[in-house]
């Protein structure tokens, strides 16, 4: 517990931990179904190519998701430059910019253009409003992200993209397994990409899906991802290899059968955040809805409010040992890659104030009340740390681990 500045690790004191914290610790499940379907593999001697493992997956994923059909790929941003091409997606495609950099660097990546859109800052998901002003005759699709695994716009992005004749993508690489009234979220639009990369709620080391109930659709997915053949001496698509191997979809089975256990450890850490950081002046945690798979637990904190900055209270946490995420800051439209993007005032505000704390199986109850300490500790002496930070008597604070000071 710290009672003054110097218990700090930054000003010198012991860090609150001795095993570090982290954002996106792989949930492992059960060992030993993991190594029986590894041995099964090595056993069948079939490693790849649509293999056992993989379409049973396959039917699971399309089962907990209620949807036809489920393309596995090895990782969600080959299946988001899959879905765009087997969609018909060319010139534009609105997306938001307040996502993971897959997001519109999948759509880069074959040559179409992100057009970035601004986010509701509340909820951080993208705003239709915003998607429709930005609609023009080189719009050939939307790109929306259940980002936080919440819905986006469930019910108004589906309606723009069906007045104006737009296919409608969604990247649900953090919504796997989530609903929106009872409704799985994969069940919007016209498809939807899952990631089950480690740092996933459901894992297979790498890996993505398309999930979609267009049979036309999900066949040529299908062909796309295994060199666009459709028979052995068959070639029907320009196609890549995004195919998921047997290893990935023992990973990805064994992590669905410990979905249950996840996603109590998840909610469980999220409310403790909760209630811990209620009422701290200028931090807020963002809340979820029922149905959501609670793999993120992400916080604001307002620096006009609290003194400290996101960045320097991210530098405190990490000389804690505790380590945060600014995801995503910043906007994909700030990105050097992405030159010449009109501004977006809500993502910027937003990705200077957002950090990702670290929650999964891999921390405990304990160890959330613990960080909220650290948090409101930090809060609580702002000004004061500001204070100093101005005068110089603490090194510079920066996003990434501040070089603590000599003991
Ligand atoms: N769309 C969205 C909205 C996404 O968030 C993502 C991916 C995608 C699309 C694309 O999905 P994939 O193509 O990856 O299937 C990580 C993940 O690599 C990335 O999958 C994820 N989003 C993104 C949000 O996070 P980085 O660059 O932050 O990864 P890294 O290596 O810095 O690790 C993140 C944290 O996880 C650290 O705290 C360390 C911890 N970690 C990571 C790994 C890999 C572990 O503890 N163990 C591990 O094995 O991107």
């Amino acid at each position: 517990m710290k009672q003054t500045l110097a218990d700090l690790a930054i000003y010198g004191g012991p860090p609150a931990f001795t095993e570090s914290l982290y954002v996106g610790r792989p949930n492992i499940g059960d060992r030993k179904l993991l190594f029986d379907r590894l041995e099964q593999a090595l056993d069948r001697r079939w490693l790849t190519n649509q293999g056992p493992l993989v379409r049973e997956f396959e039917e699971r994923v399309a089962g907990l998701s209620g949807t036809r059909h489920c393309v596995a790929m090895c990782n969600a941003t080959l299946a988001l430059q899959i879905g765009a091409r087997a969609m018909g997606m060319t010139g534009e495609v609105i997306m938001p910019s307040f996502t993971f950099v897959a997001t519109p660097h999948a759509l880069s990546w074959i040559g179409i253009k992100p057009v970035f859109c601004d986010i509701d800052p509340r909820t951080h998901l993208m705003d239709p409003t915003h998607v429709e002003s930005l609609i023009t005759p080189a719009t050939t699709g939307i790109l929306g992200v259940h980002l936080w695994g919440q819905p986006c716009a469930p019910t108004s992005l589906p309606q723009i993209a069906a007045r104006y004749g737009l296919p409608l993508l969604y990247d649900a690489a953090h919504a796997v397994a989530t609903r929106w009234n009872g409704r799985p979220l994969a069940t919007l639009g016209d498809a939807t990409v899952f990631s089950f990369h480690a740092t996933k709620f459901v894992n297979a080391f790498e890996g993505g899906a398309l999930l979609t109930d267009d049979d036309g659709l999900a066949a040529t997915a299908r062909a796309m991802r295994s060199f666009g053949q459709t028979g052995e001496d068959q070639v029907s698509h320009l196609g890549t290899n995004a195919k998921m191997s047997e290893a990935s979809a023992a990973m990805g089975l064994t992590s669905l059968d410990a979905m249950p256990e996840v996603v109590a450890r998840n909610l469980a850490n999220h409310g403790r955040y909760l209630s811990e950081l209620a009422g701290v002046p200028g931090v807020r945690v963002l809340p979820f809805e029922r149905g959501n798979n609670h793999q993120y637990v992400v916080m604001e904190i307002d620096e006009r409010i609290t003194g400290v900055s996101r960045d320097t209270l991210r530098a405190i946490l990490t000389t804690e040992n505790v380590n945060c995420r600014s995801y995503f800051a910043p906007g994909c439209h700030m990105m050097d890659t992405y030159p010449g993007s009109p501004r977006l005032p809500h993502t910027e505000a937003v990705s200077r104030r957002v950090l990702g704390l670290p929650t999964g199986t891999a921390v405990s109850d304990l160890e959330v009340i613990r960080v909220c300490e650290i948090i409101r500790f930090t809060v609580a002496h702002g000004h004061e740390i500001a204070a100093r930070l101005r005068s110089g008597s603490a090194a510079r604070t920066s996003a990434r681990p501040l070089a603590p000071t000599p003991r």
